[in-house]
């Protein structure tokens, strides 16, 4: 659970921080089961949705991604109000990797209200399978927001897991993640307006396994040389040890490693022969996982 900075102090210890905010949860979740008479009718009138993120990584990388979330009206009461709202999104995996969630913070419209001081209240509370949010604009009143199409994203929550493999983390409305339940719900006046899900928030993985080589390098010593050479010859013929990066020892690029990328190394630097083919002499990507000459940044 935490509360922006600013409101811990308005709020004083953290026993009432955590009265205010249950209390706030537990005031939303009531109205919305509650309040039939005054709630707005004609379905979801609001609609929530996540962005989509994508991130490139090796696997054993740690990831970090901003996941941002908006708020949009669906045309049933075009220009309403608002006077805070809750939201309650999980997320999962589809390898079943596991995944943490920052709490969520408050970003655009959200952020700059109350001459910049954000909302009064913005209590959250984060779970290993997703995160809870109430937003209260102003204790006092008289702070609105409307929600037309196109509003800017008002929260984004940072999701952070180890890239192991291709993936894709889906985050979806789910109002069963806490106790008690907090309902998806914008407040409007003494109503509450049902948000149903516009579009998940989605986060793609590609686990891509590279590193940066120079060709010729076997020994993985920065130089290409006689040693490389050696080393090959070794290797191939003397059970000498096996290189860290087979495709540094493909001299002549020819897609094997054998006697002839030896010579080909000596011919170079003996012989005034040409040098290897690209990536030499400088660094490049095309290393597969364990590939990585000291010689690359
Ligand atoms: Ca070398
Ligand atoms: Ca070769």
């Amino acid at each position: 659970m935490s509360v922006i900075g600013s409101r811990v102090e308005r709020w004083g210890s953290g026993l009432k921080q955590r009265v205010v905010i249950r209390g706030w949860v537990i005031f939303l979740g009531v109205m919305a089961m509650t309040t039939v008479g005054d709630a707005i009718s004609g379905g979801s009138p609001y609609l929530y949705s996540g962005s989509s993120e994508s991130i490139i990584g090796g696997p054993g990388a740690a990831a970090s991604v901003g996941v941002q979330f908006t708020i949009e009206e669906d045309g049933v009461s075009p220009g309403a109000d608002t006077i805070g709202f809750a939201m309650s999104w999980s997320h999962a995996s589809d390898t079943g990797a596991s995944v943490a969630v920052n709490d969520p913070v408050p970003i655009g419209p959200l952020s700059v209200m109350n001459g910049g001081g954000g909302p009064s209240f913005f209590g959250t509370e984060t779970f290993p399978n997703g995160w809870t949010l109430g937003v209260v604009y102003n204790f006092l009143g008289g702070v609105f927001l409307t929600f037309p199409s196109g509003t800017p994203p008002v929260v984004e929550a940072v999701y952070q897991f180890l890239i192991v493999d291709d993936d894709v983390i889906t985050i979806v409305l789910d109002d069963s993640i806490s106790s008690p339940p907090v309902a998806n719900v914008v407040a409007i006046g003494s109503a509450s307006a049902a948000a149903g899900l516009g579009a998940p928030g989605v986060i793609t993985v590609s686990a891509i396994c590279d590193s940066l080589f120079v060709r010729g390098d076997c020994n993985g010593d920065s130089f290409v040389n006689l040693a490389d050479a050696v080393w090959t010859l070794n290797e191939l013929f003397l059970a000498g040890p096996t290189s860290g990066c087979a495709i540094a020892c493909d001299t002549n690029s020819d897609g094997v490693v054998d006697a002839t990328d030896a010579t080909y190394t000596l011919t170079y630097r003996f012989l005034d022969g040409r040098p290897p083919p690209a990536p030499f002499p400088e660094c490049d990507f095309g290393g597969g996982c364990d590939c990585h000459s000291v010689a690359c940044p």
